[in-house]
């Protein structure tokens, strides 16, 4: 069956080096994304994500929490993010911040809570340490998977210690692991247009790197569907595979759909078809080789399209998530927590096996494998 897809298809030469195992160039990324052939590639992504990881469908059992929208950047993509003194700018206290946690503990004991923010002016490296501190102190069994590459960037610009300090004091405060954003599109051309105050993507790359060095895992993310081309989301992906190559400390690769209502950015960015979504996860999942994990954010794909892309190549659902305001004031339609319950029948109406993971991917509950 899936043979005879790939014989009639434009980009068969590509898609049979990848079942070979062949690693894929930048070249044939381009001509994936150009081809409209969708079944092909996804059949070939999918087999692909089965010699990985199976029929299951990973999720987490977990609680964002966004301390404080005042950042310094002001990404035009960013619908999040307010200036000091904004009406509705907030900074959560570290207080606030374990009381947030344990609302939902008595009803559901996370494994993970995903902590991100804007770059405050001020707040001091102890803010955060102790923010991690409390939250170790509070929910010892919880890994505690905060602050992307550029927050961390940013606490040692504002402590005035290098990267490697402020990695080794959040890690000693109890920082498990760090999430993926920040990462966008590492093109300068496109980081000139879409967040020209943020760091660069080579810088990315270092703050991941000497995480990495540290023996902290971390996730990685490309935000997608604004001005970026093909060859830009291919290099990007590419970036991402050589860095792996080199320290292995990526789990996972989350494509995250840009929104674009309340951004800068409305009428820039050409709209994105279920078609287009659904490439960007089989072609990551046929250039990065090395990362074992294909996230897909619900939040941000819409739970229909969610299921259909775990058959293109995605392994893995995210989790419970329950309060999420980067996407929702950026106008996602999604609701901003799903139970366990919700995502186990979404996950079996598409024939995989829901598999609770904690954030390592270590396995929570295998009930069906
Ligand atoms: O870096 C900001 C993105 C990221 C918008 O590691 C937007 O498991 C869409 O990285 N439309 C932060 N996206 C969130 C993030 C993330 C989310 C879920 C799981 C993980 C993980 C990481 O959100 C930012 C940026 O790329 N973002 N604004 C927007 N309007
Ligand atoms: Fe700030 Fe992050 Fe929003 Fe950019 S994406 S403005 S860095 S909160």
């Amino acid at each position: 069956m899936m043979e005879s897809i790939i014989a009639k298809s434009d980009v068969r030469d590509v898609l049979e080096r990848a079942l070979e195992g062949q690693r894929l160039s930048a070249q044939d990324g381009v001509r994936l994304f150009e081809s409209d052939d969708i079944s092909a590639s996804g059949a070939v992504a999918n087999e692909i994500r089965m010699r990985i990881n199976g029929n299951r469908a990973y999720y987490v059992v977990n609680r964002h929490i966004n301390y404080t929208d005042i950042c310094k950047n002001r990404c035009r993509f960013c619908a999040f993010s307010r200036n000091e003194g904004d009406s509705d700018a907030y900074a959560m206290s570290v207080d606030e911040i374990v009381h947030r946690a344990e609302t939902e503990w008595q009803a559901m004991k996370f494994s993970e809570l995903h902590i991100v923010g804007g770059l405050h002016p001020d707040l001091p490296l102890s803010y955060y340490t102790e923010m991690l501190s409390a939250l170790s102190k509070r929910f010892p069994s919880v890994h505690i998977q905060a602050f992307t590459a550029v927050e961390i960037a940013h606490i040692a610009e504002v402590a005035g210690i290098t990267i490697q300090q402020a990695l080794i004091e959040l890690r000693d405060a109890g920082l498990g692991s760090i999430p993926g954003g920040g990462a966008e599109v590492f093109s300068p051309r496109v980081r000139s247009i879409v967040c020209p105050e943020k760091m660069s993507g080579k810088k990315w790359l270092e703050v991941i790197r000497q995480a990495h060095q540290l023996g902290i895992k971390s996730n990685s993310t490309m935000l997608y569907g604004h001005v970026e081309t093909y060859q830009e989301r291919v290099e990007h992906m590419i970036a991402l595979r050589d860095l792996q190559d080199q320290t292995g400390g990526f789990m996972t690769f989350i494509p995250l759909k840009f929104h674009a209502a309340n951004t800068d950015l409305i009428g820039l960015a050409s709209p994105m078809s279920a078609i287009d979504d659904l490439k960007v996860y089989s072609v990551a999942r046929l250039i990065i080789d090395n990362i074992p994990h294909l996230k897909v954010f619900w939040i941000m794909l819409g739970l229909k399209l969610v299921q259909v892309a775990l058959s293109f190549g995605a392994d893995d659902f995210d989790g419970t998530v329950v309060e999420e305001k980067i996407t929702h004031r950026a106008g996602a339609s999604t609701p901003e927590g799903l139970t366990v319950a919700v995502i186990k029948h979404l996950i079996e109406e598409t024939g995989h096996v829901p598999v609770e993971r904690d954030t390592v991917y270590n396995l929570i509950s295998t009930e069906q494998i």
